[in-house]
């Protein structure tokens, strides 16, 4: 029998206990282990019952997701539940940590399931861009009913073992050891007599409308497809009987198998847990952090502070002036509001942070002591040293200074300090708060350990961090702008916003990127093109000052009502702002433009292919380290849909030479915006992807 699974007698009952670290994912290994086991106990003279129950974290993660893409090994998962439930034996499955995907499908396989309080259930297999392959599409309606089946499978959410016991997915809730729980429970259920059952025998529950639920579902889901297809799979329990069921849900799963969102979604998967693993960092310990300074409390500091109570730290937050100071409390206070409301904190936290967590202070001296200090004040470098040379004077040794810039260069902040091996960049997004993007900018004199503090403290208040270097913008910024300036051409040569902002959200953008600029402000990109334009552009870039006359008449965008869009409905009911187009159309007029059309492929093809140079020329240079830590910038601040998997998944999938050819036909026409970046020159010409540098760097 497989080593991932130990056979024991206890009496009459078989126990097999999975032993697959480190969270009992369904390997082909421990497939063929539970095969094995039940049929040693089927053949083990006196055995009545079988217990199964995870060692470790888990009783099961699922299917083993690093198997998937390859040929299918046996024994297959939905061929070893139907041989659990059609054991004479009485099989019982004891659950705590997770039961997902697979590892729910097996113990609906079961004939009885136990669990402790803190079990949690659920079938995440759309966040994989698939549907739940063995049979619990089949299983779960006929003991949970359709609607509850369906919210289950089309959202992916983990349940508690307490609502999974309300909707019969679980037959009882002990608190204990669960090896011990589960015996006990068999024990009981053959004293009292108890019958082998079978979901699969259960009558099936009324059927719903599937082609509205379809249609609702595919609607709702902003261009993924899977959860959409868990309709379609229920469905077919109601076409046939119990096999024909199982056929029907393994061909979509097949089928789903096959498609770019499903590579997309678990190329996230793997690299959003590979992308706080650098290389670099292995063996490094992070400096402790318990007391974090914040200086400045706009939206941002607000933010940064609200973040760092939430995660129960300690926070001194410094402003100028005690009316300063009594704003961002006032700033904080209601963000802490929205989190008691949306019940991620208790009433008890609340009034602890209220009561002593947050000290908010105006003098630096009061910083002495704090542990890590992030500075968010105005994005002004002048402004910036000085608050770093009082930073310098006040903090003790070995205390961790970082700075919140989006733009500026952090070596040159950390030169005016005595030092510069405790600077870093913590780049956070806004709302801070509400974000889950950290970049880490290491600069050239950050040593390793403040680096690895820096994303200690990602992890500590629950961000996705990525390591970044010093450049004009780091990762994601420095794209974005590329991005942005490539939708202006468009915009010159005769596309407009809202065709833009229309055609990326149908590719799967949260938003367009004009709609993102009213909601960051216009003023933001104002600043940055009047900073470019005094440090002088280069003659061969074309320029777009429509939106400059846009800032100056006080439109920022969504805080003053309007910008592209205008928003006096509300934030969610934009329409076009009439003044914009007028003021492009005077804009192409002063340039000799005579606008084209463009159709939303033409505009989604320039936009990707931009994006995917800048972010190749960013990888080549070594501020990014992997291709992977692009991606998940993307996608975690900058609404990139995450069943694409990051821009240049969505390039390796696409085809990089065909991109390739299409930024030197771009070129023919502007070769200064669209210089090929080397590192995609050299991936086509060695016949390579940015996956292959994935890999190399893992
Ligand atoms: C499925 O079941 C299909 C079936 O319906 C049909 C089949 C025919 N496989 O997240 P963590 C690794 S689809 C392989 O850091 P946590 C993970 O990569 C599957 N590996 O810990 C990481 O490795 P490393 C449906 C897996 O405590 C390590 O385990 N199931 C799997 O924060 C620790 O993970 C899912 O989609 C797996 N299934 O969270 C569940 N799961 O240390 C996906 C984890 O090398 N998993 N690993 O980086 C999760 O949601 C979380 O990992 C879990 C633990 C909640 C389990």
């Amino acid at each position: 029998m497989s080593d991932k699974i130990a056979y024991a007698r206890h009496g009459d009952i078989a126990v097999l206990t999975v032993k697959n670290p480190p969270v009992n994912a369904l390997s082909q290994a421990v497939r063929q282990g539970l095969w094995d086991g039940i049929n040693k106990a089927e053949a083990d003279t006196g055995v009545r019952a079988v217990l199964i129950v995870g060692e470790g974290r888990a009783f099961f993660a699922g299917a083993d997701i690093k198997e998937f893409g390859k040929p299918p090994l046996d024994p297959h998962l939905p061929d070893l539940i139907r041989r659990i439930e059609a054991s004479p034996l009485i099989v019982v499955a004891s659950m705590h940590g997770v039961s997902l995907g697979g590892g729910l499908e097996v113990a609906l396989g079961c004939h009885y399931r136990i669990a402790v309080p803190s079990a949690r259930v659920g079938l995440p297999e759309v966040h994989l861009g698939l549907i739940p392959g063995a049979g619990g599409t089949q299983r779960l309606p006929r003991l949970a009913g359709v609607d509850a089946a369906l919210d289950v499978m089309t959202t992916g959410r983990q349940i508690g073992a307490a609502q999974a016991h309300d909707l019969g997915i679980i037959d009882v809730i002990k608190d204990g050891d669960p090896a011990e729980n589960g015996l006990a429970y068999a024990r009981e259920l053959l004293d009292a007599g108890a019958t082998r059952r079978a979901v699969s025998e259960l009558p099936l529950p009324a059927p719903i409308d599937w082609d509205a639920t379809f249609g609702a579902t595919l609607a709702r889901s902003k261009g993924q497809i899977s959860p959409a297809w868990c309709v379609r799979a229920i469905e077919a329990a109601y076409a046939g009987d119990f096999d024909a069921g199982m056929k029907a849900e393994r061909k979509i799963f097949f089928d789903l198998m096959q498609t770019d969102q499903r590579k997309g979604m678990i190329h996230a998967f793997f690299s959003e847990r590979a992308v706080g693993n650098l290389p670099e960092l292995k063996g490094v310990a992070p400096r402790e952090v318990s007391r974090i300074g914040v200086i400045g409390g706009g939206t941002m500091g607000a933010g940064i502070a609200t973040a760092a109570l939430l995660s129960g730290l300690n926070v001194h937050l410094l402003e100028m002036s005690p009316e300063a100071g009594e704003a961002a409390r006032g700033r904080i206070e209601s963000n802490l509001s929205g989190a008691l409301r949306r019940g991620k904190i208790s009433p008890d936290q609340h009034s602890k942070i209220l009561g002593d967590a947050l000290q908010v202070v105006t003098d630096y001296d009061a910083l002495a002591e704090a542990d890590l200090v992030i500075e968010a004040v105005f994005e002004d470098m002048a402004v910036k040293k000085v608050v770093f040379a009082e930073l310098d004077r006040v903090c003790k040794p070995g205390a961790v200074l970082a700075s919140n810039t989006s733009y500026l260069d952090i070596n040159e902040i950390a030169a005016t300090t005595s030092r510069p091996g405790d600077v870093l960049g913590l780049h956070f997004f806004s709302p801070a708060h509400v974000m889950k993007l950290l970049e880490v900018v290491v600069a050239d004199a950050t040593a390793p350990d403040v680096a690895a503090t820096g994303f200690a403290l990602g992890k500590a208040l629950g961000k996705t961090s990525v390591r970044a270097g010093v450049c004009d913008g780091f990762i994601g910024n420095r794209i974005l702008s590329t991005y942005r300036t490539c939708a202006d051409h468009m915009i010159l040569d005769g596309a407009s916003p809202y065709q833009i902002d229309a055609a990326l959200e149908a590719f799967g953008f949260a938003m367009g990127p004009f709609a993102v600029a009213d909601l960051a402000g216009l003023d933001i990109g104002w600043a940055v093109r009047k900073r470019k334009r005094a440090e002088g552009i280069d003659p061969r870039a074309r320029d777009a000052a429509y939106a400059d006359k846009l800032c100056e008449d006080g439109h920022f965008g969504q805080k003053t009502g309007k910008g592209y869009y205008d928003y006096a409905a509300g934030p969610k009911a934009r329409v076009p702002n009439p003044d914009v187009m007028p003021l492009i159309e005077a804009e192409r007029a002063a340039q000799g433009i005579t606008p084209r059309d463009f159709d939303d492929e033409e505009i989604v093809r320039r936009y990707m292919a931009s994006m995917v140079n800048e972010a190749a020329k960013v990888v080549g240079e070594g501020i990014a380290r992997r291709p992977l830590d692009v991606d998940m910038t993307l996608l975690f601040g900058y609404g990139f849909p995450r069943y694409r998997g990051g821009p240049l998944k969505w390039a390796d999938i696409v085809g990089l030479d065909g991109l390739l050819s299409d930024i030197k036909g771009y070129a023919e026409a502007d070769p200064y915006f669209w210089a090929p970046a080397p590192l995609l020159e050299k991936l086509v010409a060695e016949g390579r992807t940015f996956d292959d540098l994935n890999k190399e760097e893992g």
